[in-house]
């Protein structure tokens, strides 16, 4: 479904990250994968990870730093000339304002999460859409508590929201060339990540026992849906967010 294909992979922290099951997919399709570690403490559990998957690309990103994102869409563009695909799965928001309520939430707390969580979006999106040049994909990861209340889900939830929004307006501007945009939306499992949220076991035993098939999805099943979308035979899709979370979102 992707031979041929270059796609950038941001947001690998070890073997249970959503993006590594993207990775994972991505790769079993025949997709040549630029593989990004956050730091040093990250690259001991990304590199063997992302070396097992063949990546010519494998580098540091703190989507913070500009500099890395330059030696980043640098090494991209001298490497391949061109990008088919990003995957952009990363959220950060300080713990004091995560687990506080939103309106106590500081307005440095909220502007990191933005930055972070939201506006990084935006700037891969910026750098990839010239190298993009026969068209492409841009892929984000947002969860549920962006279109409803979800206990302890806190500040990302208001993040979540500008991140689907986001979505929709860069698939509108970007259609014209032929890249779509798309924000997909998992059901809740065990990262780490997810450890940062309170309560987390919680959200997920009640995501099991609503959700139509009774069980909570995988990150392989999260790659077979990316795969999808960052192919071809997904182009008349865009700017949507689709849930993939066996059905929970359905429940009242
Ligand atoms: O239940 C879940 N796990 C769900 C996660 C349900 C629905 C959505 N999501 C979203 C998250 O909000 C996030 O956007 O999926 C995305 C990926 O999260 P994940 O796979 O659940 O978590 P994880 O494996 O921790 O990957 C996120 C990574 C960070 O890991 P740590 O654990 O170090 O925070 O995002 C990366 C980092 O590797 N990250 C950054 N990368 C570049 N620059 C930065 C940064 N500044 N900050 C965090």
């Amino acid at each position: 479904m992707l031979a041929g294909k270059k796609g950038l992979v941001v947001g690998i922290a070890n073997d249970k990250s959503i993006a590594y099951g993207c990775a994972r997919i991505f790769n079993r399709e025949g997709a040549e994968l630029a593989i990004t570690y956050l730091n040093d403490k990250a690259e001991n559990h990304v590199r063997p990870l992302a070396e097992g998957l063949g990546a010519p690309i494998i580098t540091p990103l703190d989507v913070q730093n500009e500099d890395q994102m330059d030696r980043l869409f640098d090494a991209i563009s001298s490497h391949w000339g061109k990008l088919d695909f990003v995957l952009h799965s990363i959220a950060f928001a300080p713990g004091d304002d995560l687990h506080g309520r939103v309106i106590d939430c500081s307005r440095d707390g909220f502007l990191t999460a933005m930055d972070i969580s939201c506006h990084s979006f935006q700037r891969l999106a910026k750098r990839a859409e010239p190298l993009m040049k026969d068209g492409g994909a841009l892929l984000t990861v947002t969860y549920m508590g962006s279109e409803r209340v979800i206990d302890h889900y806190g500040v990302m939830g208001p993040v979540k929201a500008a991140l689907e929004s986001v979505t929709r307006y860069m698939a509108s501007e970007l259609g014209p060339k032929n890249i779509q945009v798309h924000a997909i939306s998992p059901g809740p499992l065990l990262t780490r990540a997810a450890s940062g949220i309170a309560e987390f076991n919680s959200l997920m035993n009640t995501a099991q026992s609503r959700s139509p098939g009774r069980r909570l999805v995988t990150i392989d099943e999260i790659g077979e849906l990316a795969a999808f979308l960052a192919s071809d035979r997904s182009r008349g899709i865009t700017g949507d967010v689709i849930h993939i979370d066996g059905g929970y979102n359905i429940m009242g």
